[in-house]
């Protein structure tokens, strides 16, 4: 820049009237007027406001610099240019350490009955009672611009804007921890990320540092077995549980305590994806969950999930026979009974991602009177750890003052001052206690509406340790394990083989095979046959023996509990020119009925000529609508469709991936040869269904309803089979 007094070709310093040669574009569309150089210009004017700077000036030009000369120099008094440079210069804020990526929605938790009898907590007192929500899922290891279906833990974060302050349920999809110690999470998290020397891999623990520290810390073996299972590739925010994880407190009226852990339950139901769609996914559709969340919310479908609580007392507590303070480990369904309280809906997208989705701050420590902590060192850690983050990354300790983490409710506190304060106290008094009666005093303490703290017995020598009621590791893995389906533990097995085969050290393979002979034999067996490791290891010594007795829980599979329905599932419906017209309508109609959805994807995204001669417009052409992005899938292409897709690689890809997927599929007559020349088995089985009729397009929704043909995986693994 400079304040040189430049006279250059084509711009005279004498001009006293700017930009006064423009070309008007086409009148009306929108689109503004050209510049002398062909920039575009649109006016405010009517319902346009008039764009400003930050300091409220209306700004003439947003396409040109100020220049001496319109080829000269740009000048320094150009205030509107420094500001907006030196904005977008500091756009960026510090990506969460982890948890980077995430997705909020806002939305209420309404109450279905009152809980005074167990806690005070405000939200929990009246039946009906609405409390604003914000959610965040998340993905825990990867940067913030990471693929969304990384094999990784969700995180399940809700803010609950009570009456009586913010309360924080800052949890997990998964119900227990990979450690017991909060001590232990940076070290977790340096091995699980990016390792230092190279800066890769992103977003996935398939590499030797992640398995190496899991091998060499058998804490985090349950967990572990959690993270190979289905739950760390849902198929939708929407079809996931949420878990609190830690023991908490409730705190009735009387000051009793009764102990409780936090679930959310999805209305509609569990599902996740193959292991194979999750890779082809993140290529297809690498924004696949928030797109999933944010179209739902957009077309009304509001994802509802149901608070539920596990209650118990100090008793069950001490008959247990694992720690309640202990985040490696959970406690049954079938043992204490979830009790659903509410339902959290999820019914507005943000209105600016950084401001709300990014800025929202939450913190284990926000918690309610009629709520208390436990003393789960995990969570004691986590206490200290939210707070301190947010200051690093939200830049001030007035980050609770941004809208999405300010209190709903009154809120009124003597503190002050501070990078970006603009809600100071108001009045003579920022301390108290003071002379300064009636408002000018400022705010005062309140027993009995105030947070009390559960006054439980703390006694004992001041120790660096760990309780051995934490030393067995294995015992509720192995309950996990045998709690799932024969498909699930297949899974799991399929899993641990693919990240272990990406650890390059042979001695980090083994020892984790070690590690999963004591969770089960077969499983254990089967990994190292497939990885080829020379000779089985001898189980490790395990710090406790398993207790084998444990009996299983089916609430731990997703099978198991899978939803019968396909509510909120989306059909992907190939068509051609001369699509049957009737058909079509028939399984759209059928779908909506459902309360599923469709996108219509065409060998071009312009669309095609129905049989009836009308225009059906496609939300996709084929190679960028792959059946990896739907539930299930319809192909109803002519015979002239037909023969000219039957070469297409796109249309092999879309529908031997369908089949591969175990996806239902269904076709019409003259869909035959393509699906043959994609190698899908003429004589077809359970899950390909023949349309024609509007019944038959019924017929197939409801089959789909199944999510999934499973049956097809003999056919597959065996192509002799029947
Ligand atoms: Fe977190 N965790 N965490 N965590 N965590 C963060 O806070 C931490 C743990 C969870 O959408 C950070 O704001 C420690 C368990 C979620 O904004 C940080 C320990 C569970 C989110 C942090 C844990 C969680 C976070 C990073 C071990 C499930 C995202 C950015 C003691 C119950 C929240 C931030 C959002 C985020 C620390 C373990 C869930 C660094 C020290 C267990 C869902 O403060």
């Amino acid at each position: 820049m400079t304040m040189a007094k430049a006279r250059t070709k084509g711009g005279g310093s004498s001009s006293r009237t700017p930009q006064t040669s423009t070309r008007d574009r086409k009148a009306g569309d929108g689109l503004g007027h050209q510049g002398p150089g062909g920039e575009t210009h649109q006016v405010a004017g009517g319902d346009v406001p008039v764009l400003t700077t930050q300091q409220g000036i209306p700004v003439a030009d947003d396409q040109n610099s100020l220049k001496i000369g319109s080829r000269g120099p740009t000048a320094l008094e150009d205030f509107h240019f420094r500001e907006k440079l030196f904005h977008f210069d500091h756009e960026r804020i510090p990506e969460r350490v982890v948890h980077a990526r995430g997705f909020g929605a806002h939305g209420f938790f309404e109450t279905y009955e009152s809980l005074a009898d167990i806690t005070r907590a405000d939200l929990f007192q009246r039946k009906g009672e609405r409390t604003p929500a914000f959610v965040r899922f998340s993905t825990v290891a990867g940067s913030k611009g990471s693929a969304d279906l990384a094999r990784d833990v969700r995180g399940f974060a809700v803010k609950l804007y009570t009456k009586e302050g913010n309360w924080d349920i800052v949890g997990n999809n998964i119900p227990v921890f990979f450690i017991q110690d909060a001590m232990k999470f940076p070290d977790l998290i340096h091995a699980a990320k990016d390792e230092p020397d190279r800066g890769f891999p992103q977003a996935q623990t398939a590499h030797d540092n992640f398995w190496d520290f899991i091998s060499l810390n058998p804490e985090t073996m349950h967990m572990a077995l959690w993270i190979m299972s289905d739950r760390t590739i849902p198929r939708s925010f929407r079809f996931m549980e949420g878990f609190g994880v830690h023991t908490f407190r409730l705190i009735n009226v009387d000051g009793r305590s009764t102990f409780v852990k936090f679930h959310w339950k999805p209305k509609l139901g569990m599902q996740s994806v193959v292991w194979n769609e999750a890779v082809k996914i993140n290529g297809a559709d690498p924004d696949f969950h928030r797109r999933d969340l944010w179209d739902a919310i957009q077309a009304g479908a509001f994802p509802e999930w149901e608070l539920g609580l596990q209650l118990f007392d100090e008793a069950f507590a001490d008959r247990f026979a694992f720690d309640v303070l202990d985040a490696t480990k959970l406690i049954a369904e079938e043992d204490v009974p979830i009790r659903r309280v509410g339902r959290l809906v999820l019914d507005r997208c943000v209105d600016n991602f950084f401001a709300e989705t990014e800025q929202v701050a939450f913190c284990t420590q926000n918690i309610v009177p009629g709520i208390d902590f436990s003393n789960d060192p995990l969570l004691q850690g986590r206490n200290f750890s939210y707070l301190d983050t947010q200051l690093k990354r939200l830049g001030s300790p007035n980050f609770t003052h941004l809208p999405i983490n300010a209190p709903k409710c009154p809120f009124h506190t003597l503190q002050q001052d501070g990078h970006m304060a603009f809600v100071n106290p108001k009045g003579r008094a920022n301390y108290e206690p003071n002379s300064w009666g009636g408002a000018q005093g400022g705010p005062r303490e309140s027993p009995e509406r105030g947070f009390q703290s559960y006054p439980e017995d703390a006694a004992g020598h001041k120790e660096r340790g760990r309780s051995e009621t934490f030393a067995d590791h294995y015992s509720q893995a192995r309950q996990f394990y045998i709690s799932q389906t024969e498909i699930e533990q297949d899974h799991i097995a399929s899993a641990f083989t693919f990240e272990l085969s990406k650890v390059e050290t042979l001695a980090i393979r083994a020892r984790m095979v070690a590690h999963l002979l004591n969770v089960d034999k077969e499983l254990g067996t089967t990994v190292a046959q497939a990885l080829r490791l020379k000779e089985i290891p001898q189980p490790a010594p395990p710090a406790k023996p398993v207790d084998v007795t444990l009996a299983p829980s089916p609430a731990l599979s997703i099978l198991t509990n899978s939803p019968k329905s396909f509510k909120g599932r989306r059909m992907g419906i190939l068509v051609s020119d001369g699509v049957d017209a009737a058909l079509l309508k028939a399984l759209t109609d059928a779908l909506a009925k459902e309360g599923a959805t469709f996108k219509l994807v065409a060998p071009m995204v312009g669309g095609v000529e129905a049989s009836d001669g009308r225009w059906v417009d496609a939300h996709e052409k084929i190679d960028g609508g792959p059946s990896v992005l739907f539930d299930a899938v319809a192909v109803l292409i002519s015979d002239d469709g037909a023969e000219s897709l039957m070469s297409e690689p796109a249309v092999r890809d879309f529908l031997a991936d369908a089949y591969a997927h175990l996806k239902f599929i269904g076709y019409v007559p003259s869909a035959a040869p393509v699906l043959e020349k994609a190698g899908v088995p003429p004589a077809g089985d359970g899950g390909l269904i023949a349309l024609g009729s509007g019944k038959s397009a019924a017929a197939f929704v409801q089959a789909c309803r199944a999510l999934r043909h499973w049956d097809r995986l003999q056919t597959i693994r065996r192509p002799d089979a029947k």
